[in-house]
């Protein structure tokens, strides 16, 4: 059984086998929590993102897709590196933004990961309304078989948490 737990806060100052990254296709950085990973995280997660775009990924990580590396300085072994989808008010993406939650539980069961924190990937800079966003997380994570025991979504204010914390009660 997986357990689904939740936390208000800076997911850089999480102590987990794997955190999550929304990260955009070209793994080298930006706002939100992507910025803020990296930042506190150092450079040698970007230089694996490097590494990663220089063999793998030369076109980018797909959105809905997951990668891991080093968690540098963060008081985690790994990173997960997942695309969310830019919300659209014409076209349903839910089905990419699911993705994300699965691959990244694929990735962390591959790599022995036992607790991962997640953002609440596409709910900032890429615009998803919150309260779906936080649907399409919890409905993913709950249908999708893992042996992380610790789901740990990490969210940076009270709106988020609540609507979370709506879905789980
Ligand atoms: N800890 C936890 N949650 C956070 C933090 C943090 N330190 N900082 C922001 N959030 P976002 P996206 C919340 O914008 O929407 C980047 O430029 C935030 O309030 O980080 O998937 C990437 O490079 C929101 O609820 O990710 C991409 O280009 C949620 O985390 C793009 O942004 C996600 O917000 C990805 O946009």
């Amino acid at each position: 059984m997986t357990a689904i737990t939740l936390v208000r806060g800076d997911i850089t100052r999480q102590t987990a086998d794997a955190i999550v990254n929304a990260a955009n296709s070209s793994l080298l950085g930006g706002g939100g929590v992507d910025g803020a990973i990296h930042r506190r995280g150092g450079p040698a997660i970007l230089e694996e993102c490097r590494k990663l775009r220089a063999s793998h990924y030369g076109r980018g990580l797909p959105t809905g897709k997951a990668v891991a590396t080093t968690a540098g300085d963060l008081d985690a072994r790994w990173v997960i590196h997942t695309v969310g989808p830019v919300w659209s008010s014409s076209e349903d993406r839910s089905a990419q933004l699911a993705s994300c939650y699965r691959e990244s539980l694929r990735v962390a069961d591959a790599l022995g990961a036992r607790t991962v924190a997640f953002p609440a990937v596409s709910t900032g800079i890429y615009g998803w309304p919150m309260h779906d966003g936080a649907r399409i997380a919890v409905e993913t994570v709950r249908a999708t078989a893992t042996s992380v025991e610790e789901v740990r979504f990490v969210l940076f204010d009270d709106r988020a948490y609540e609507a979370f914390a709506g879905r789980l009660r």
